[in-house]
């Protein structure tokens, strides 16, 4: 039988990979394999192009450029991770995917939403998450959290900080961006209210599993 795939999306500090650990426990006590990933990343591939895309001087891309470099690294987690897992009976979970491009490189820096689609179904083929939970928590209460998790060095030039650092606008955007895939979606994304503690949280990721 094959898997699931699933995915937890949000902006920063949303609580995202504290759920995707307890889902990886709830799941691993009911007898599931499991595998937790992450994105950009997952692969050693894909975790070079993570360096150049989420660290303070990993570069300045431009916008398509950007886009490309998120897609190529997720084309390789998709083929030599995610969909040999799900075939194999496992469940994957993921935190982020596509829906954090539509997000953070569409509503967020304005690229194109046409055009990131168009190179979604290309490198991508049609592939998606089974399930999708987006933690949902206003701009300034996920940056406090993210903060105080991610205390920023000044001149730590490998700090990954290259996306906390924008304005809080830009974080609005992205937050209405996600809101705007949860309604478009609805039978894919669980839209969830990440203010709430993180085990009230996982009780509704719980029921919803
Ligand atoms: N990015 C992009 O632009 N385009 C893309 O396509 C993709 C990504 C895939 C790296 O992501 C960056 O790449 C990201 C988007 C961009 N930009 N940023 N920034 P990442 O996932 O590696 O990093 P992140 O999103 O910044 O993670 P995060 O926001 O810092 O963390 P989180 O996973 O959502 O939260 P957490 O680590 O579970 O919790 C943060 C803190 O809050 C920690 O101290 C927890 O103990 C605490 N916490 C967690 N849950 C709660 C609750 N419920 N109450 C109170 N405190 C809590």
């Amino acid at each position: 039988m094959a898997g699931k795939f699933i995915t937890l999306e949000g902006g920063e500090g949303a609580g995202k990979t504290t759920q995707a650990r307890l889902i990886k426990s709830y799941f691993e006590e009911s007898g599931f394999d499991v595998v937790l990933t992450r994105e950009p990343g997952g692969v050693p591939e894909a975790e070079k192009i993570r360096n150049l895309l989420v660290q303070r001087d990993g570069g300045n891309w431009t916008p398509m450029a950007e886009c490309l470099l998120f897609f190529a690294a997720r084309q390789m987690h998709v083929e030599t991770l995610i969909k040999p897992a799900v075939a194999e009976g496992k469940i994957v979970i993921c935190d982020r995917f596509t829906d954090s491009t539509v997000a953070y490189q569409g509503y967020g820096h304005g690229f194109d939403l046409d055009t990131i689609r168009q190179i979604e179904a290309l490198t991508l083929g049609g592939f998606s998450p089974d399930l999708t939970f987006l933690l949902d928590i206003p701009v300034k209460d996920g940056i406090g959290r993210s903060l105080k998790h991610n205390n920023s060095a000044p001149g730590d030039e490998n700090k990954e900080d290259r996306f906390e650092r924008l304005d809080v606008s830009f974080h609005e955007r992205l937050r209405q961006g996600f809101l705007d895939l949860a309604k478009k979606n609805p039978e894919r994304i669980r839209v969830v209210d990440a203010r709430q503690s993180a085990e009230l949280v996982f009780g509704e990721i719980c029921a919803a599993l």
